[in-house]
C-alpha cells in the first residue's frame, strides 16, 4: 500500500470543492451547473478515496434546471455541518440565486431550497459560537461580502457589507471563513478560474474586519509554473482528527501546446502547515506525490458508491426514472438533439481519465427515417462528437459526426446489417477513436481530437461527459434506443 497519493483525488468534472468532517467521516460537495441530479456529495474516510453517496439536488421540484444554459445554473457550493444538521449553501446563476439546502443525512434527502436574499456567487457559512456568518463574492467582483445569517431560515440578520477586497487579483471569489485561536481567517481565490488562479488569505480579530492579508500570499498558485496541475484555486480547509490541516482545491490538467484541457476542473488535495496563531502555508509548486493523510483508506474502497449517471438539465418525466439505475437502458428518440439547449435523451457520466473505453451494445428500434441512437462525448451544444446508429429509408447506417463551433460535420458512415451494433469510444489523451462492430470485429469509423472538446475552445466551466443518446425528428415517436452491456473502464 503506497504511503503517497497523487492529484486529482476526485478526477473529472468536479470543480469548486467544499468539505466538512463529522467524526471520522469527510463529506465533499462540488458544483454541477446544468447537470441533473446536481450538487454531488462524496464521502471519504481518508481524504483520498472518495465514493459518490448522493446528490443534494435530486428532485426536479427542488430547482428547475430544464432551461439552464450550458455552464450556468449550480455554481460553487459550501458544505458545512452544525449540531447534527448538514447545510449546503449555493447559487443557481440565472435562476433562483442564492439558496440553502438542509439534511440530516448527507446522502439525502435534502430539503427544498431556502432562498437567501444576497446577490453574488460562492456563498459560504461559518458557524462560530452562537453566530453564523455568511460570506460571498460580491456581484460587482469588488471583493468579499459578509453578513450574519440564520442558516435555517436563510434570513440575513445584518446588512451585507464589503469585508475584504483581496490582494488585488481580479474576481475575488470562493470565500470561506475559519475561526481559529481568536482570529477569523478568510480564505479566497483571486485571478479568475483559469491560468492566473490563486488562493489568498487574510485574518481579523472580528468577523467583519478589518482584514490583514497574510505575509505568504498567494497561499497556492501554479501560474507561470511548468506543472501538470494548472489553474489551482477555489479551496476549502478541513482539520483531520489528528489535528493536521488539509486543503481541497480545484485544478486543471491541460495537454499539448497550446495547453488545452477537456476533463474540466478536478478536485485535488494537499496538506497544509498551519501553526496555531500563524498562517496556513502550502508547499508550492505541489509535489507530484504527497504524503497520505491519516485514516483507514481500505474502509472506503470497500464501500460501493451510487451510480454516477446524469442528464444535462432536468429531464422530462419520460426520462427521469432512468437516473437511479443503469444496467439496461431504454432512451426514447425524443425530437431534441445535442445541439439544442434543452433537455434531451442523453444519459451520461463524467470522463475521469485521459485514457479509457466507453462502450455499449445498441439496438435502434425504429421504422422511420432519421431516428438515431448511440454514444456521444459532449462538452456543450456546440462541441461534441457522436457515434450513432441511424435509420434510413432502406436500412440502417452507423454514422460518426462532430459539432465543432459553427461546423456540423459527418465524419464517416457505414451500412449496417439491421439496427444493432456494438459501439465504442476508445479514448486516448490525444484522440477519441469511434469504433463499431457487428460480427465481433471492431473497426474504427473516425477519430476526434479532445482539443476540439476543450474548455479553451468550447468555453464554460464544465468538463466532458460520456453518454448514451437517442434522438429523432418525430414528436410522437415510439422509436427508442436500447442499450445493453454499458461499460466505462479506465486504467487503474
Ligand atoms: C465559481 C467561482 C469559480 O463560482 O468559478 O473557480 C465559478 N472558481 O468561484 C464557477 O465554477
Amino acid at each position: 500500500m503506497s504511503a503517497t497519493f497523487s492529484n486529482p483525488v476526485l478526477p473529472g468534472f468536479q470543480p469548486d470543492p467544499s468539505i466538512c468532517r463529522v467524526g471520522e467521516d469527510y463529506f465533499l460537495a462540488t458544483s454541477s451547473f446544468e447537470l441533473f441530479p446536481g450538487l454531488p456529495i462524496h464521502h471519504s474516510r481518508d481524504l483520498v478515496n472518495w465514493r459518490l453517496i448522493g446528490h443534494a439536488l435530486e428532485r426536479p421540484g427542488q430547482i428547475d434546471l430544464s432551461r439552464t444554459a450550458s455552464s450556468q445554473g449550480i455554481f460553487a457550493p459550501t458544505l458545512r455541518h452544525h449540531r447534527g444538521r448538514f447545510y449546503l449553501i449555493c447559487t443557481d446563476v440565472d435562476g433562483v440565486g442564492n439558496f440553502i439546502l438542509h439534511a440530516s443525512d448527507p446522502a439525502g434527502p435534502w430539503s427544498d431550497p431556502v432562498r437567501v436574499a444576497i446577490d453574488g456567487i460562492d456563498p459560504s457559512l461559518c458557524f462560530h459560537e452562537d453566530r453564523v456568518y455568511l460570506t460571498a463574492s460580491a456581484p460587482d467582483q469588488a471583493g468579499i461580502l459578509g453578513a450574519e445569517i440564520d442558516p435555517d431560515t436563510g434570513r440575513l440578520l445584518t446588512p451585507p457589507e464589503l469585508w475584504w477586497r483581496g490582494t488585488g487579483g481580479k474576481y475575488p471569489e470562493g470565500p470561506h471563513l475559519y475561526p481559529r485561536e481568536g482570529w477569523f481567517y478568510l480564505l479566497i481565490s483571486e485571478g479568475g478560474t483559469e491560468a492566473g488562479h490563486m488562493i489568498t488569505v487574510a485574518r481579523s480579530r472580528q468577523a467583519g474586519g478589518p482584514y490583514e492579508p497574510g505575509p505568504h500570499n498567494p497561499v497556492l498558485t501554479h501560474r507561470s509554473l511548468d506543472h501538470p496541475l494548472q489553474s489551482t484555486g477555489h479551496a476549502d480547509l478541513v482539520q483531520a482528527p489528528d489535528g493536521s490541516w488539509w486543503m481541497v482545491f480545484l485544478a486543471t490538467r491541460p495537454l499539448g501546446y497550446h495547453p488545452m484541457h477537456h476533463l474540466g476542473r478536478e478536485t485535488c488535495l494537499t496538506p497544509v502547515d498551519w501553526p496555531a496563531g500563524g498562517w496556513p502555508r502550502v508547499v508550492t509548486p505541489l509535489p507530484r506525490l504527497l504524503p497520505l493523510p491519516p485514516g483507514p483508506a481500505a474502509a472506503v474502497q470497500a464501500l460501493p458508491g451510487i451510480n454516477p449517471w446524469v442528464f444535462r438539465r432536468t429531464p422530462p418525466p419520460s426520462l427521469f426514472p432512468l437516473c437511479p439505475a443503469l444496467e439496461k437502458c431504454l432512451l426514447p428518440c425524443l425530437p431534441v438533439s445535442l445541439e439544442d439547449a434543452a433537455p434531451c435523451a442523453f444519459l451520461a457520466r463524467r470522463q475521469t481519465s485521459f485514457d479509457g473505453r466507453f462502450s455499449a451494445r445498441v439496438r435502434l428500434l425504429s421504422d422511420s427515417c432519421g431516428d438515431a441512437a448511440g454514444l456521444a462525448v459532449v462538452m456543450n451544444e456546440r462541441h461534441h462528437a457522436t457515434l450513432l446508429i441511424r435509420r434510413e429509408h432502406d436500412g440502417f447506417l452507423v454514422v460518426a459526426g462532430q459539432r465543432l463551433g459553427g461546423l456540423k460535420i459527418e465524419l464517416a458512415r457505414r451500412r449496417l446489417e439491421g439496427g444493432s451494433a456494438g459501439l465504442r469510444l476508445r479514448i486516448l489523451s490525444d484522440a477519441y477513436h469511434l469504433e463499431w462492430e457487428q460480427n465481433g470485429d471492431w473497426s474504427e469509423l473516425a477519430s476526434v481530437s479532445p482539443r476540439h472538446l476543450s474548455t479553451e475552445l468550447a468555453g464554460g466551466f464544465t468538463g466532458v461527459l460520456l453518454g448514451l443518446h437517442a434522438t429523432g425528428p418525430n414528436p410522437a415517436t415510439s422509436a427508442r434506443g436500447e442499450f445493453h452491456a454499458i461499460e466505462y473502464s479506465t486504467p487503474v
